[in-house]
């Protein structure tokens, strides 16, 4: 009777979904430790605030960003690159937390990646309407490491497509704990997140919060 309802449950929301070839959705993975990584990311952005970045096109991004670890992202007029000080301050990135390098490493296992260890993380927060356009990541250099991303706080609608612009998308809805291992072919694949729907989330209030764990390499 339990064993019944209990593969039921799972038969609707199972835990680990292949959304393509090499990227693996570990549903809630990160959800008992969301509120240890929130407050770390209020911490962060104690040291270095969030901010919204221009692109060398000359806009400035809707995502606010920051970063924590050796090596941080950032873009301005002259380009896309990591970066081991923060442009606003010149200081170094703050560092990893322990819980964001065990969780990233963790799911990055469960994923068939038991090398990966990051170097990097992206921190983006998203305020309704804010969005990401589709975009290939490929500043990190080796592609033979993937990412991992955690989502927290609001849900939003990710589209995934192919090697090329063109190719065509699907949609998933990315909730809060929600963790995917992007490895394999679909490393490089474009991808994007649709504006963010108005909403009050429990733990992170009106936002949602991306880490993205990378190795970047110089
Ligand atoms: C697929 N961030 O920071 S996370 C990014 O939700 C980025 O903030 C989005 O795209 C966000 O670059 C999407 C999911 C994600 C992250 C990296 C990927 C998907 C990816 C790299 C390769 C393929
Ligand atoms: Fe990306």
């Amino acid at each position: 009777m339990m064993d019944d309802l209990f593969s039921g449950l799972e038969a609707a929301a199972p835990k680990r979904v292949e959304m393509a070839d090499g990227a693996w959705l570990l549903r809630h993975h990160a959800l008992d430790v969301s509120s240890t990584l929130l407050h770390a990311v209020d911490q962060i952005s104690s040291a270095a605030p969030f901010r919204h970045m221009v692109t060398p096109g000359g806009f400035s991004m809707s995502v606010a960003m920051t970063n924590c670890g050796p090596f941080g992202w950032v873009t301005d007029r002259r380009g896309y690159r990591y970066q081991t000080t923060d442009p606003e301050s010149g200081k170094p990135w703050p560092a990893m937390p322990q819980s964001f390098q065990s969780l990233a490493e963790s799911a990055a296992r469960d994923a068939g990646y038991p090398d990966f260890i990051p170097n990097a993380c992206l921190i983006n927060r998203y305020e309704p309407g804010a969005k990401m356009s589709l975009h290939q990541d490929k500043d990190e250099k080796d592609f033979t490491n993937p990412i991992v991303s955690v989502s927290l706080g609001l849900p939003a609608t990710f589209q995934f497509g192919g090697m090329n612009r063109t190719d065509p998308v699907r949609k998933h809805v990315l909730s809060h704990g929600d963790v995917v291992v992007w490895g394999g072919p679909s490393r490089l694949f474009f991808h994007g997140i649709m504006p963010l729907k108005d909403g009050i989330h429990d733990a992170a209030g009106r936002a949602r919060i991306n880490l993205t764990f990378r190795h970047a390499a110089v």
